[in-house]
């Protein structure tokens, strides 16, 4: 089965304009995309064929933590070195658009008639609750579109948000003092997805001892990945002690040192220290080799996603299906049948094989 590569003359004419960086059919791609138009699926094959390029930023953690404050310094940060950034609010609980969002430090509406800055913000989550396809699609569009970075921030601290790493090349987790998210935080696994830790509202009570928390828990996992090493080399106690008094980041097994980072969103205080961090962690993807191996996994996710959604589209689009499956519920109805064995006739009629007795 080849892919449709067959793109229709609005289509053809959007993906010209959109080649030629006109803002205007980004925000129609989006939306042809979203509403899942007749022969997207070509449109984003078309769209996609010169592979990634972005810096892509995933922003995560809990409601109301400073996530888009934090966007927002950064974008205004990059902006000013004449970068395009594009930015992908997931359910945002707070809206992104318009309102004073940083008083009078940057107004999100100055972000937003920014010709150089992109906002889009989505309401849709997964099924399974983790990113929609949608949601990575409008990524890969805002790659497409050549965007120097692309920050994407989603809400909360569950395992949910573990697929910040299907859309992200970097990954900044975002706490704060207040809601003692530290052990939290590790217990969701997001320990492993930080590629840069954040203690937001660092002018609040708690942030000290929190900072300390994740740097402990960083060590311990570094201590984990040294217990191979001779002991003379790693696992000495009094290394692993200065360590935890130390605020310098140590490389891990060989790999990135995660940064534990303090910030006043409001202020911008540690903001440098931020952007500084994640651009030391793309310069170390790319030098690693680790960038291509993220590309490669986010790749994988993708592909299944794709058949996934094709798979559901062309099982239930199909007649023979339809006819299965309605014939079969007065079965089920009258304790002839059961859920399972009509799903069996259903999935017969799926993979065109003849039904089973
Ligand atoms: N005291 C203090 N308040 C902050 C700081 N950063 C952000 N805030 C405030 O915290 C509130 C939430 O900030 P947002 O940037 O909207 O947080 P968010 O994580 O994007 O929120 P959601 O997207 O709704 O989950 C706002 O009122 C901010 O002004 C900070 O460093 N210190
Ligand atoms: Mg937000």
């Amino acid at each position: 089965m080849a892919v449709d590569t067959h793109i229709t003359d609005a289509h053809a004419a959007l993906l010209a304009r959109f080649r030629d960086g006109v803002p205007i059919a980004l925000a129609r791609a989006i939306s042809v995309v979203e509403n899942e138009r007749p022969g997207f699926q070509a449109f984003l094959h078309a769209v996609l064929a010169e592979g990634p390029e972005s810096a892509r930023i995933g922003v995560t953690g809990p409601p109301g933590a400073g996530k888009s404050s934090l966007v927002a310094e950064i974008a205004t940060a990059f902006r000013k070195n004449e970068e395009h950034i594009g930015i992908v609010a997931v359910d945002p609980t707070s809206p992104y658009s318009g309102g004073a969002l940083l008083g009078d430090r940057i107004r999100m509406n100055d972000l937003a008639t920014d010709p150089r800055i992109f906002i889009r913000s989505m309401a849709t989550r997964g099924s399974l609750g983790g990113l929609a396809t949608t949601t990575k699609e409008v990524v890969d569009l805002m790659d497409a579109f050549r965007f120097d970075r692309v920050l994407i921030e989603t809400v909360g601290v569950g395992q949910t948000e573990l697929e910040i790493t299907a859309a992200a090349d970097t990954v900044v987790v975002v706490l704060v003092p207040e809601s003692g998210d530290g052990i939290q935080a590790m217990k969701a696994g997001l320990m492993e997805i930080a590629d840069v830790f954040v203690v937001n509202k660092a002018d609040r009570p708690g942030a000290d001892r929190l900072l300390k928390e994740i740097r402990q828990a960083m060590h311990l996992r570094a201590g984990t990945a040294l217990k191979n090493v001779p002991a003379h080399h790693g696992a000495d106690l009094s290394r692993v002690v200065k360590k935890e008094r130390s605020t310098e980041p140590e490389p891990v097994d060989g790999g990135w040192a995660v940064p534990v980072l303090k910030t006043v969103a409001q202020t911008g205080e540690g903001v440098p220290d931020l952007l500084e961090a994640i651009d030391g962690h793309r310069a170390w993807l790319i030098e690693s080799g680790e960038l291509e191996n993220r590309r490669r996994a986010r790749a994988r996710v993708r592909v299944r996603d794709v058949v996934e959604r094709e798979l559901r589209r062309v099982a239930w689009r199909s007649e023979v299906v339809g006819e299965r499956l309605e014939g079969g519920l007065d079965a089920i109805v009258a304790g002839e049948a059961t859920p399972y064995s009509v799903a069996a006739d259903v999935l017969d009629a799926v993979l065109g094989r003849g039904a089973t007795g």
